[in-house]
């Protein structure tokens, strides 16, 4: 029997199950027996009787492996047209198995962006609304269902969900991560309860310590890699420091066409996170509106795309190591981010805004017994279908009472039903005052962002409208076009029941205190 059909015999047992068993409460025991069971119902007569590879150990199941980066734009690979980019590495990934190119996150902050892949949930329901909450000891989340299940599993690199502790988290046989944002070179990590200081590169740091495990991996298993790149503060590995130093770069247009934009955009410019603004480090001297104040932007932005480079040696190392220990066509292979990057767009760095270089991220998955090659997707997938996706890939139970939705019929090309319309949420942070409160809702046509002020009054900031399909870059706010009242108004409608839907309501939020000047603290940029 060919992996392929095991998997499929392994989905037709579990669909089957789902359908009598969803709501009942089974005992791990007896579950992990149903899928046995069904599987001998639905082998073909000449197979039954030959034992069913693995099923009891659990060894047929896939293996995972899930890389996330960390802030990467949509659009920063190769294969996804970028212009200076090069890298093969991923390309091969989304040439040999599929490439979303409609892949969104439901907050694009790292933490509650981290929680909603481990958990399929939205930020209000899992409760990491900024970057200092943990995820909690006690929710559910598909490591630990993998976990559960057999999984032999290891977590190596950037965790980033609570700031101070890096203890080893449950679902895990083996963790190697550190507290907050760690740093580029000669990081420290808590290795298993240990902590010691890995001199090197980090990105090369964590793939050796992943290469390493992976070659003595109990199949099933799943690895989880966490890199620090291309956070900020941007830092290539010495041999790419100077690999774009030739290319121009200039600020994008659309940080000048900030005409019927809102006034909080305006005064971002020059804060921490605008493109007048000090630039993460790499301007001295700021504010800087001035048009050689350029150069600096240009430093920033080539030192971020810089550091994709290692990341995309790593994938490659990755591979290469899968394809060594002869398990490379049975592992779900996923690369992601948790959040896209403003470089420079509508004047903005940073994230958390709901605009499109912010919430698009790049999402790639192999898996040759499912994914034909060169597989493209175009329906809106978010962060919170992850998790689903890989259990349902795995063949166990989903998660309850999530949001999410999997994403394996797209994968295999079946046609579906698909979502239409998806929420989106940010709620203003003290730490970093450069973005107000987001409640938005995206359709494949509109987007519609506003502005709440937290005290459940009118909203103080104008609201946007953007014809996506005829103004991608979202270059005209159409908001004050009185010929779309109606369909701001079928919007805010929409956005309100996808509110209640996903347990949105009430909604609850910090109060806006407005966009000030102040940087944010050291330790936590
Ligand atoms: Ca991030």
């Amino acid at each position: 029997m060919t992996m392929k059909e095991r998997f499929q015999i392994r989905r037709q047992a579990v669909t089957l199950f789902s359908l009598f068993g969803k709501q009942l409460l089974v005992p791990r025991l007896i579950w992990s027996l149903v899928p046995i069971t069904f599987a001998y119902l639905f082998q073909s007569p000449s197979t039954i009787g030959s034992p069913i590879a693995g099923t009891q150990s659990g060894a047929s199941r896939p293996n995972v492996v899930f890389i996330i980066t960390d802030d990467q734009r949509w659009d920063c690979m190769s294969c996804a047209g970028h212009p200076i980019l090069k890298t093969p590495n991923l390309d091969r990934l989304a040439a040999e198995g599929a490439r979303f190119t409609n892949a969104f996150v439901t907050t694009s902050l790292c933490s509650p962006s981290r929680a909603s892949f481990l958990s399929g949930l939205y930020a209000h329901s899992h409760g990491v609304l900024n970057n200092f909450t943990d995820y909690p000891r006690d929710l559910p989340s598909f490591p630990r269902r993998l976990h559960e299940a057999g999984y032999h599993t290891a977590y190596i690199g950037k965790w980033h969900m609570g700031e101070e502790d890096d203890s080893p988290r449950p679902g895990f046989d083996y963790w190697v991560s550190h507290r907050g944002q760690g740093v580029y070179y000669d990081n420290e990590f808590n290795v298993n309860g240990k902590r010691q200081v890995i001199p090197g590169y980090y990105t090369h740091v964590v793939t050796e310590i992943a290469v390493k495990w992976l070659r003595q991996a109990r199949p099933p298993f799943l690895l989880c890699l966490g890199h620090k790149a291309p956070h900020t503060p941007f830092t290539p590995e010495e041999k790419y420091r100077h690999v774009y130093d030739h290319i121009p770069i200039n600020y994008p247009w659309s940080a000048y066409l900030l005409e019927g934009k809102p006034r909080w955009i305006h005064d971002r410019l020059t804060t921490w996170h605008g493109i007048y603004g000090p630039l993460f480090g790499f301007r001295e001297k700021f504010p800087d509106t001035s048009a050689a104040g350029v150069v600096d932007f240009a430093r920033f932005v080539r030192s971020y795309l810089a550091t994709l480079l290692s990341v995309d040696d790593s994938v490659g190392e990755i591979y290469a190591t899968l394809r060594e220990i002869g398990e490379l066509d049975n592992t779900v292979f996923i690369f992601t981010s948790d959040n896209g990057m403003l470089l420079g767009e509508h004047g903005m760095t940073d994230k958390r805004a709901m605009h499109e270089p912010s919430i698009r991220i790049p999402l790639l998955v192999r898996f040759p017994p499912v994914i034909k090659p060169g597989t493209l997707v175009e329906e809106m997938v978010l962060n919170i279908d992850v998790a689903p996706t890989i259990l349902d890939l795995c063949g166990l139970p989903p998660l309850e009472g999530i949001h999410g939705r999997s994403f394996l019929p797209l994968l295999r090309g079946e046609p579906v039903v698909w979502r239409d319309a998806w929420y989106y949420e940010y709620n203003y942070e003290r730490q970093f005052p450069y973005t107000p409160n987001v409640r938005g809702i995206r359709t494949k046509k509109w987007k519609y962002i506003h502005y709440p002020h937290g005290d459940g009054g009118p909203d103080r900031h104008k609201a946007e409208l953007y014809d996506l399909e005829n103004d991608p870059e979202e270059l005209h706010n159409l908001i004050d076009d009185p010929r779309y009242e109606k369909v701001v108004a079928e919007l805010r409608a929409r956005l309100l029941q996808l509110q209640q839907e996903t347990g949105a309501l009430p909604d609850r939020m910090p109060i806006d205190e407005g966009i000030k000047p102040e940087l944010p603290e050291e330790k936590i940029r």
